[in-house]
């Protein structure tokens, strides 16, 4: 397990030095020369992992299911920043894909800098055989409160795509409204042109395990948003299920013993936690 340098044992060494030899005579000194560097902050896959079982692993290797060419049928919602619902969907069951991006403006090419009046949302492709448009909706209003106000970037809205799923967006919309004291601040509108959002932003919680995403064999916007795995792993990785539910589906999605050990430590350590972004 490589260890991460603090700031504070970081400035109390440095403060040291100073003190002792004077700043001038401090010699540069480069530890460990020829290992890489070492890798600090969230998640990053060494600090998951220990030394990285996938190293050694082919790229692309093994039977990964990241195509699933079955009938599906589309569901698209806003509900806050799109890193959380993404992780949310991409393991309830039936879900195909999920892509993140922008909707609902006018403005042609949105971009995370430059979103004009569109909101960032999230595009599901489901098999209506294993789950229901009910049962989508039912965990829109659980992942996030309808009634806080926030900027149109971040704001609540169920993006229709067809008369039916018109009439239960509204009939649920109208349940919420009947059990909250505040506002329903949600709006339901059609469908509209999806742009996908930046390469980064695809499967976010998945790309914080570098090495998995390359195992995997991740490697463009459109790998990310085509790939079944990689909507199920982006859940996973940060507990978004359980591991009850993780080994119904293991040898499904192609994963070995190995890496599914892996995977289940990351589901215990994260399950319980509140969606974040
Ligand atoms: N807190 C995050 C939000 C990202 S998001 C996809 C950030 O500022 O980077 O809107």
């Amino acid at each position: 397990m490589q260890r991460c340098w603090d700031f504070f044992s970081f400035f109390a060494t440095v403060s040291l030095a100073i003190l002792l030899f004077g700043i001038r005579s401090a010699p540069v000194h480069h530890s460990n020369p020829g290992t890489s560097t070492p890798k600090c902050g969230f998640s990053a896959v060494e600090d998951v992992f220990g030394a990285s079982p996938f190293a050694d692993k082919q790229i692309m290797g093994g039977n990964f299911l990241h195509k699933v060419n079955i009938p599906f049928k589309k569901a698209t919602f806003a509900l806050g920043c799109f890193w959380a619902p993404d992780s949310i969907y991409g393991v309830v069951k039936g879900v195909l894909r999920t892509r993140v991006g922008y909707t609902g403006g006018t403005k042609v090419n949105p971009t995370y800098r430059s979103l004009g009046d569109h909101t960032e949302a999230i595009d599901i492709d489901f098999d209506p055989n294993q789950v229901s448009y009910d049962k989508l909706l039912e965990v829109f209003w659980a992942s996030h409160n309808p009634t806080s106000a926030s900027s149109k970037q971040y704001s609540s809205f169920i993006y229709y795509h067809d008369d039916e799923q018109k009439a239960k967006a509204t009939a649920t919309l109208k349940a919420e409204e009947a059990k909250s004291k505040k506002t329903v601040l949600t709006k339901i509108i059609p469908a509209t042109q999806f742009y996908d959002a930046e390469d980064y932003h695809q499967k976010y919680r998945l790309q914080q395990h570098h090495e998995l995403t390359k195992l995997l064999g991740l490697k463009t916007t459109e790998d990310l948003v085509s790939s079944h795995i990689a909507a199920r792993l982006n859940g996973y990785v940060v507990g978004r299920a359980s591991v009850k539910q993780f080994d119904t589906e293991v040898a499904e999605l192609g994963i070995d013993e190995n890496l599914a050990k892996e995977i289940r430590k990351l589901i215990q350590r994260h399950e319980g936690q509140g969606p974040f972004c």
